[in-house]
């Protein structure tokens, strides 16, 4: 970032900020009423919202673009008269708050208060991973003997105590409480310092520490179980069997983020008769169990690979067949539904791979009747079953081992592989894929001459230039599927071999996950709590909702398209964090994304019931007690057609309720990032629907998403230190030119980008604006009067108001960019916060043209003549002064477009200034 020199002018601009600040704050002037509103306004409302962010650390710049998109467009819609709404939440909804505490309580309880930490080597050992932690330590690096001992960043404690939080301090955020008394506050007085138009009565902290929020979620939840929205049933969890519990993020060593991996098992048939390692089992039905990826290729398996030298167990599952796969696998399944008891794996036999080499199988939708079983040497053990079906049309791996038996006959002695086994079986040609044919795994191992299956980089490669396109645009060759798309079959072929018995679905977790507890977890099917996104007719109506939606741009209404088609189940139960437990199963939390979709509509009302006190603990303005807010009396307050309910809150309060929500509902704007798009705002969409499906005038207005923002067209990231938090900034470039650069970092969801150049200019130009205005004011009395109808003046007004028409349109689709140039640097109007939107007069656009022409036509004779005078290079000084012209005639091209006339003119004016002679075709000049 650039060294700053003297901070006089961004001072003196803080300066101003400050006393405008309080006069706003004196006045209340963004605290609106609908009543007050309703009667004073015949505009409009505009009722805007950005995602209330989550209170573990303070505001940075990311926070703030967002945001300044909702708060740009209130600015707008209030200049052009309507009563508009900006309120502002702070979630603490979900894990990571707790987290944080409950790490720095486990240090205390490890290495004392204040903590003396081991050895920083020694410990790294134990615990490779840096952990998810909010807040990170801004100077990372080598640490130091001394950063180890007090903590570094790898401890909460050293994360603490690098936000400059003493001892005694740091101690009380091992109660996940103090972060909601700390961090919002902070917040507020970050956001307040930059000015915007909040109305800071509505906020609110969530979870069940405010009472209001906490019995507004319970009324969203009981209200979408009533409507069938939330269904409850098993689904797949991260889960760690020592620990008994799902193993979300913060319970994790290693495996951030890794979630369930989808497998389809193939059940392959041992035939008879079984090899001697498995003739105990001599009645049973035996299967090698193999994990892909790629089950529409299976018309196509010749073989199954085994690891010789790896270990394999056989375990009874729940109908007392036998499946062969490793231990690791087996447990997985265990906790999924394949065995008697749930996380126990009845091991009938241990084995080697190379105890069943040769096995013949039987295999589904292959054209080969028996499949053997074969070696392949590279076969991982922490992945799938550790069995492998071999498909090599269109696997690289299976051809690259299957020509390594082929070719090779001490291979396949070596293993005891009889010909018979290897030889009569050729790849099976089962998709096409355009540029590579009916076969496309041979076709590309010879196309990189792949030698054999160890050449391991090269079979990346291949796998890499095949997958994708096979995924998108290979198309089936067989069977029922003939010309079909793989994306389209998979998923039908797949369930046609799990519905006839030849398949099941298997689950493991896509990386390596190890709790705390130093378990590998694995996939379970677990009770959940979960909305029901996946539902025909909610879908549709979401999909309707989206039909009116205002996105802004075509990218973010397809990114919300495609959510909406693929958007299934989600969980919203939890069993550890902050939030609001589910009214009908108090064991359980309602996630993050879950109390976060209709809150809106509690912005509506929050003042009236907690007064501005976030966690609604004060006296309420209304006398309303949160224990007096029962379903019936929110469904009074949000449901038009609601009889009223018995309560001892009188009709005319709770009609005051139902005033505020009725005059600020529908949510005009929700200004978030792009990457809620798949998440947050279908969630929104679905839960507006659901809450109000018979008022669709109750439904999101717009959604404006946007890119992530660059600083300094560098990502932002802590640990770089590319990084600026909202409170540095402002303090940085005060409030205005922070606002500036904020604006001009972009409007579409592309990346946007800050800099800081463009801030630091912001300052010298509202410096030197401030400077001009004085300036107007003291000379004021030296101006001209009189009336304003020169030719001048009258160009002045038509590009005034052609500017203003321009920048009208450009707030009106959220093009800050573009508005800034227009209605800032191109003209510098006025920005009061109580003044309206200029109504443009007339704009003649002749006028405006002749004027450029005059200016430009001054401007270039202008040169000329300096060229013209000036003595000419190279010559003698000595050489005459030439003699300074008395006048110059312009030509002006009648018939010409007007860039024409321009060039034209600028022609003849050289021609004349320098007294050269005109060009012949005289006939269009004037
Ligand atoms: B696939 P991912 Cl046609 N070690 O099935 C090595 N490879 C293993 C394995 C293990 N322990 N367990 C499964 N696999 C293979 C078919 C297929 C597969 C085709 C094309 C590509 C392909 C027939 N073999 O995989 O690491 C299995 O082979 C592409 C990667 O979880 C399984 O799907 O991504 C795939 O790797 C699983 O690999």
């Amino acid at each position: 970032m650039t060294e700053r020199k003297g901070t006089a002018k961004v001072d003196f601009l803080k300066k101003i900020e400050k006393e405008i600040q309080q006069k706003w704050k004196d006045e209340g002037a963004f605290e609106v009423n609908a009543s007050d509103a309703a009667s004073q306004k015949s505009n409009g409302k505009y009722f805007a919202t950005f995602p209330y962010p989550y209170m573990n650390g303070r505001l940075h710049l990311g926070h703030t673009f967002s945001l300044s998109k909702c708060e740009f467009a209130v600015g707008f819609q209030k200049l052009k008269g309507k009563a508009c709404l900006f309120p502002f939440g702070l979630h603490c909804t979900g894990m990571p708050i707790k987290a944080c505490a409950d790490k720095l309580k486990r240090e205390m309880e490890l290495y004392g208060c204040p903590p003396e930490f081991p050895d920083e080597e020694e410990e790294e050992e134990e615990d490779s991973k840096e952990e998810e932690v909010v807040i990170k330590d801004k100077a990372k690096g080598k640490k130091s003997k001394a950063a180890a001992k007090t903590g570094s960043s790898k401890y909460q404690w050293g994360i603490m105590k690098s936000l400059g939080l003493s001892d005694e301090e740091i101690v009380k955020f091992s109660e996940a409480e103090h972060w909601l008394d700390y961090f919002p506050p902070l917040a507020i007085q970050d956001l307040k310092s930059m000015g915007l138009k909040i109305d800071w009565r509505r906020s609110f902290v969530t979870t069940d520490v405010n009472p209001y929020y906490d019995s507004f979620v319970r009324w969203q939840f009981l209200t979408l179980r009533e409507r069938n929205k939330i269904k409850f049933g098993k689904r797949y969890t991260i889960y760690s069997p020592k620990d008994g519990q799902p193993c979300m993020d913060h319970d994790r060593q290693t495996g951030e983020g890794v979630g369930p991996q989808e497998y389809t098992l193939i059940k392959m048939k041992v035939v008879e008769p079984y090899p001697v390692k498995l003739s105990g089992l001599k009645g049973k039905n035996i299967f090698l169990v193999a994990a892909t990826l790629r089950p529409e290729t299976m018309f196509g398996q010749t073989n199954c690979w085994v690891r010789p030298d790896m270990k394999y167990i056989g375990f009874e599952t729940l109908n007392g067949d036998i499946f062969i796969c490793t231990q690791r696998a087996a447990r997985n399944m265990s906790y999924q539904g394949f065995t008697k008891i749930n996380g126990v794996v009845p091991v009938v036999k241990e084995l080697m791979g190379e105890d069943i080499l040769g096995a013949p199988l039987s295999a589904p939708l292959t054209s080969y009747k028996v499949i053997y079983t074969l070696p392949m040497l590279t076969i991982k053990e922490d992945k799938g079953t550790g069995v492998v079906t071999s498909v090599p049309s269109d696997s690289p791996d299976d051809i690259a081992a299957l020509r390594d038996l082929k070719k090779k006959q001490p291979f396949r002695a070596k293993y005891g592989i009889k010909d018979d086994m290897v030889l009569p079986f050729e790849p099976v040609p089962v998709i096409e894929i355009p540029g590579y044919g009916q076969l496309s795994a041979p076709m590309i191992c010879d196309e990189l001459k792949i030698q054999s299956q160890n050449d391991r980089e090269k079979l990346v490669e291949a796998k890499e230039r095949l997958y994708l396109k096979g995924f998108y645009e290979g198309i089936m060759l067989v069977a029922e599927f003939k010309g079909q798309k793989i994306q389209d079959v998979k998923k039908i072929i797949q369930k046609k071999m799990v519905d006839n018995g030849e398949a099941m679905i298997y689950m493991e977790p896509e990386k390596q996950v190890m709790s705390r507890s130093a378990d590998e977890c694995v996939v379970a099917l677990c009770d959940q709590w979960y909305l029901d996104y996946g539902e025909e007719t909610w879908k549709k109506q979401t999909h309707e909702c989206l039909k009116n939606l205002e996105t802004f741009c075509e990218e973010t209404r397809r990114n919300f398209e495609a959510t909406l088609d693929w958007l299934q189940e989600h969980a919203c139960s939890r069993t550890y964090g902050l939030g609001t437990r589910l009214p009908w199963d108090e064991q359980w939390l309602i996630e993050s994304l879950s109390d976060s979709t209709i809150y809106m509509a509690f912005y509506t009302v929050a003042h009236l019931l907690q007064g501005g006190n976030l966690r609604g603990q004060g006296e309420s303005p209304m006398r309303i007690r949160a224990n007096q807010m029962s379903k019936e009396v929110w469904d009074y307050i949000f449901f038009k057609t609601a009889p009223f309910p018995a309560t001892k809150i009188p009709k005319a309060v709770l009609d005051k309720l139902k005033q505020e929500f009725e005059f600020w509902y529908p949510v005009d704007l929700r200004a978030s990032g792009k990457d809620l798009v798949p998440n947050h705002l279908s969630y929104y969409l679905y839960n507006h629907v659901a809450m109000w499906p018979n008022q669709r005038e109750k439904w999101p207005v717009s959604v404006r998403a946007n890119g992530h923002l660059l600083l300094n067209s560098e990502k932002m990231s802590k640990s770089t230190g590319n990084f600026l938090t909202l409170s540095e900034a402002v303090q940085k470039f005060s409030a205005d030119g922070m606002r500036l650069a904020l604006a001009d970092a972009g409007d579409t969801v592309e990346d946007a980008n800050f800099m800081e150049t463009m801030a630091d200019a912001g300052i010298l130009r509202l410096y030197t604006w401030v400077e001009w205005v004085k300036e107007m004011l003291a000379n004021w009395d030296s101006l001209r009067s009189g009336p304003a109808d020169t030719f001048n003046d009258r160009v002045f007004f038509s590009e005034i108001n052609a500017g203003i028409m321009k920048t009208e349109q450009n707030y009106e689709k959220m093009m800050f960019k573009e508005a800034l140039k227009t209605g800032f640097f191109e003209f510098q109007t006025d920005s009061i916060m109580k003044a309206s939107w200029p109504v443009p007069g007339p704009v003649d656009e002749i006028l405006i043209r002749s004027s450029q022409y005059l200016t430009e036509a001054a401007h270039d004779l202008r040169l000329r003549l300096k060229n013209y005078m000036a003595p000419a290079k190279g010559k003698k000084s000595n050489k005459e002064v030439p003699q300074k012209p008395s006048h110059c005639t312009i030509y002006v091209a009648k018939n010409y477009p007007p860039w024409q006339h321009i060039t034209l003119s600028v022609l003849r004016r050289h021609y004349q200034t320098s007294g050269g002679h005109l060009p012949d075709n005289k006939n269009n000049l004037q």
